[in-house]
């Protein structure tokens, strides 16, 4: 698959975005790739995400289309919902598909290359531990070991290969996201990020880490927080070795 024969379809969720989601729209589409189509999961953003992207992106042409939807409802449904669509309006015709942040911590520029490593693997993940990688200078220490930390927990009670397990950041064949079984996705929160990558290890997908340097949101606030992580970290072990079957309102995290 070569970088300008598919389209490529990038799926960013929002909540209250709407000072970063300008910026990130000129960063996309002034990367000049073949056949770009963004779809933002806005979920009623009381700072008017969805209304502010809109008119940023008829102003300037881009192709962008906002998935409304009522009120918040974490970013894994949001993926879920973006995917779901994309693979739809595809419908059967082969694509890359990216998943990204909006609050600018994923450099689109990494785009292309993760795209480029798809000659020979099915999912690229953007990595901040793999060599050449990293996170913002500023990080104080409690956030880098909660993040570093937190990551090698979830690796380890997860199995999972990649370094960077709870990475955000992805490019996939759209087949790979044709094959997830969604039912089987329970997380609402950031845990989602390590369920999609166990069905993609699983399904036997060549995963593939790209080394990206993580920048920290300037605008806006982030959500994460120690009981966020152990409260993933909770979820996928009990996801891994259990098989009790437990309430959707359990897995609820937004
Ligand atoms: N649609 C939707 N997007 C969300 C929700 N929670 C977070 N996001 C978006 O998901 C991305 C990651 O969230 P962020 O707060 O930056 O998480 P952090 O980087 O892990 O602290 C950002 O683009 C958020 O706007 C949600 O409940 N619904
Ligand atoms: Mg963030």
């Amino acid at each position: 698959m070569q970088v300008n024969d598919f389209p490529v379809h990038i799926v960013v969720p929002t909540y209250n975005e709407a000072q970063n989601i300008p910026i990130l729209l000129d960063e996309i589409f002034g990367l000049h790739l073949h056949n770009v189509n963004v779809l933002i999961v806005d979920d009623n953003s009381p700072d008017n995400t969805g209304a502010v992207a809109k008119s940023y992106a008829e102003s300037k042409g881009f192709s962008v289309s906002i998935l409304k939807r009522d009120r918040k409802s974490g970013l894994g449904t949001a993926y879920v919902e973006g995917f779901q669509k994309v693979i739809a309006q595809l419908s059967g015709r082969e694509g890359f598909v990216v998943q990204m942040d909006a609050d600018l911590s994923h450099d689109p520029k990494y785009i292309p290359e993760m795209i480029e490593l798809l000659h020979e693997n099915d999912v690229t993940v953007g990595s901040r531990y793999y060599q050449g990688g990293g996170s913002d200078e500023e990080w104080g220490l409690y956030r880098k070991v909660l993040s570093e930390g937190g990551n090698k927990l979830i690796r380890f009670v997860s199995g999972l290969k990649v370094k960077d397990c709870t990475s955000g950041f992805k490019v996939y064949k759209s087949e790979v996201l044709k094959k997830i079984c969604w039912d089987r996705i329970h997380c609402v929160g950031f845990a989602f990020q390590v369920e999609i990558a166990m069905q993609c290890q699983s399904n036997g997908f060549r995963i593939r880490e790209h080394p990206i340097m993580f920048n920290d949101r300037i605008a806006g606030e982030s959500k994460m927080s120690a009981s966020i992580i152990f409260e993933a970290i909770l979820k996928i072990t009990l996801l891994r070795f259990s098989s009790f079957r437990l309430s959707p309102r359990f897995w609820s995290n937004s």
